[in-house]
């Protein structure tokens, strides 16, 4: 049983909520990322499931994103190993059989964005305190060429020039206006309104929906599978310079000065 996620599937629906609850902020920490693989890969197995709904658990928050702390002061060995989990939760959830759903009920920056565009559909919490984007360029960080892809893939060329250069963290209502997300519902109605939207889906055969998502997706997908070594071992490299630690170091204590 895991701790990190909560699974609850109805099999009367066919849909799995999958609930983050990584306190405080749902980073995606090795074990978290762990977990997350082993229940999505249950359920994609699952007959009785048809979909699945990522959420968060934690108020106000989706997820900060990769765990800062498992690229900060490791060894090579640790940074390939938490990368190598980074690149099959992606190749997962972009790559899932089923239908997905982000309903994000929070912030949800870098990785947890990345989460959310990898699904098929993103409902985000109307409060005009939330941000996502992809902002890796504002740590000193470069995002990998498939977080780029799936960015470009979903909002195209020009808006994603914009937002990875300079890292643009979106309030809910720009980030519809990019198409970022999909749609905006009160903070109360977001995990309902992920269920009707699921709900009606379910009304395409599965087989025809699952060949024409992967038409669309498999390139992206087989770009990282031929090249997932290498992308491992640039991310082992960058992340270990001194000059990037020193980022990540000065990044770690900017958020926590930014408490009163
Ligand atoms: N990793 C580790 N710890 C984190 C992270 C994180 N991503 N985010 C927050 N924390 C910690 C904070 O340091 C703080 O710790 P402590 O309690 O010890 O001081 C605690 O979580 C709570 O954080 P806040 O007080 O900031 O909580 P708020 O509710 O005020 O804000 C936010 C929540 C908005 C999520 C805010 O914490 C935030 O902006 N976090 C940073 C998010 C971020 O920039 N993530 C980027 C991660 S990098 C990534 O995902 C992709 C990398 C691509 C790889 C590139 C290859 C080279």
């Amino acid at each position: 049983s895991s701790s990190k996620i909560k699974v609850d599937l109805d099999s009367s629906t066919g849909i799995a909520v999958v609930k983050f609850q990584n306190p405080p902020v749902n980073s995606m920490s090795l074990d978290f990322l762990t977990e997350l693989l082993i229940g999505l890969e249950k359920l994609e197995l699952d007959k009785s499931c048809r979909g699945v709904i990522l959420t968060s658990a934690q108020p106000k928050i989706f997820s900060a994103g990769l765990d800062i702390l498992e690229m900060y002061g490791k060894s090579p060995e640790h940074y390939a190993e938490f990368w190598k989990s980074v690149q099959n939760i992606w190749l997962k959830i972009y790559g899932y059989r089923k239908m997905t759903i982000a309903a994000i009920n929070g912030s949800s920056p870098a990785g947890g964005c990345l989460m959310s565009l990898s699904c098929d559909y993103r409902i985000m919490a109307d409060n005009p305190r939330y941000r996502i984007g992809l902002n890796e360029t504002q740590l000193g960080i470069v995002a990998p060429f498939w977080f780029k892809e799936t960015m470009v893939n979903t909002v195209g060329h020009r808006t994603a020039e914009l937002s990875l250069q300079f890292g643009l963290m979106y309030s809910p209502s720009d980030a519809l206006k990019i198409g970022l997300v999909d749609q905006l519902v009160p903070e109360e109605d977001v995990l309902s309104t992920a269920t009707e939207t699921m709900t009606k889906w379910m009304a395409i055969p599965d087989h025809a929906r699952e060949i024409t998502k992967s038409l669309l997706r498999k390139p992206t997908v087989d770009r990282l599978l031929a090249s997932r070594d290498t992308d491992s071992k640039n991310f082992v490299n960058f992340i270990s310079r001194d000059s990037i630690q020193k980022s990540l170091g000065l990044y770690l204590t900017m958020l926590k000065q930014r408490k009163e």
